[in-house]
């Protein structure tokens, strides 16, 4: 059994997330293995990986799981740098970060799950609510998923706007005027292609006629994403127990790293820690030993369930936290 290029994603297909992934590694033609995740915790391949985060996806390559769509694709950039899909001018850099922040941190991601119909049978399922109030630590009653509904439409709508009348109004194909989709697509669209999946928006407020580029663009992607998928084979999907077994056999795919004595947070090499997301599924703590510490990216080691066999988690250090472990119980 094999992982192309020793890349294991743990997703499911529902996950917007997920899908800025798979479509960068279509886009790249980059092969890969993937193990299907349940929609909701528990999640026991990835426990058994002795990662504690909970968001999707995570991406393991070799025995270093990352976690975070922002360093699982920065990553991917660095791996593989010819053909690479992030822009190289600095103004167009900046763009595509600043895409990145609107998507993820600015909102707009946020607003789109609050335009998940309430009457889906999903959101009916008290198991699915609950699990959804842990991640995000708001209520998901039925009650308060319909008083958020209309706020989560008027801030998708000036979305749409947004890029009808900004980024794509010159009618443009991609967001940089490329002749291929770069990262700076994948980074703008993936919310917009998920609430028009959704079928949520009535047609008074987003449509074809109100949003005929922003439409066309999103027809574009899909037919560039089709076109990629059938020029490359399709992912291998590996049973849980196998991805879990293949990763912690695994040699790992980058060297150990520092720990930067500069950094503010002052941790030391070798030094108990634990690190976790402050903007959703915050509950979820990775503790292990700190490997390395950069401006970029925490790492810290911890043992999967396989004959205790460490594996390296790595979390972005942008809306991260992460703290020395002491005291009582901090035995790892
Ligand atoms: N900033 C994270 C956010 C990931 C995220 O929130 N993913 C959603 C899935 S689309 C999630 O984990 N939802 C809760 C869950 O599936 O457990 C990233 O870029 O990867």
């Amino acid at each position: 059994m094999a992982a192309h290029n020793d890349i294991v994603l743990f997703h499911y297909q529902f996950s917007p997330y997920g899908k800025r992934i798979t479509w960068y590694l279509t886009l790249r033609g980059i092969e890969y293995a993937q193990c299907l995740q349940p929609i909701y915790l528990p999640r026991e391949d990835i426990n058994g990986l002795g990662v504690k985060y909970r968001r999707i996806p995570i991406m393991s390559i070799g025995r270093d799981v990352y976690c975070d769509t922002r360093l699982i694709l920065r990553k991917l950039e660095e791996k593989f740098p010819n053909g690479a899909l992030g822009a190289s001018q600095p103004d167009q850099k900046a763009i595509e970060k600043l895409l990145e922040s609107w998507t993820i941190d600015g909102g707009i991601f946020m607003r789109a799950a609050q335009t998940i119909p309430p009457d889906m049978p999903l959101m009916k399922d008290p198991k699915f609510t609950k699990d959804r109030e842990d991640y995000m630590g708001r209520s998901w009653s039925q009650e308060s998923v319909r008083d958020m509904l209309p706020e989560g439409l008027t801030h998708i709508r000036d979305g749409f706007e947004f890029l009808e009348n900004g980024l794509l109004a010159d009618g443009r194909e991609w967001i940089l005027n490329t002749a291929k989709p770069s990262l700076a697509d994948i980074e703008a669209i993936w919310p917009f292609h998920w609430v028009l999946q959704l079928k949520s928006i009535p047609p008074t407020l987003v449509s074809r006629e109100k949003y005929p580029k922003v439409y066309a663009w999103i027809d574009r992607f899909d037919k560039a994403i089709k076109t990629a998928e059938r020029s490359m084979p399709k992912p291998t999907t590996l049973k849980g127990a196998d991805a879990v077994s293949y990763v912690a056999q695994a040699e790992f795919s980058e060297p150990e790293g520092e720990v930067d004595s500069n950094d503010p947070l002052g941790l030391k090499k070798g030094q108990d820690v634990e690190s976790w997301p402050v903007d959703s599924g915050f509950k979820h703590h990775d503790r292990g030993r700190l490997v390395s510490l950069t401006a970029k990216e925490v790492v810290l080691a911890a043992q999967s369930k396989i004959g205790g066999k460490e594996i390296r988690i790595h979390h972005p250090r942008w809306n991260f936290r992460t703290r020395a472990v002491s005291g009582e119980g901090a035995k790892l």
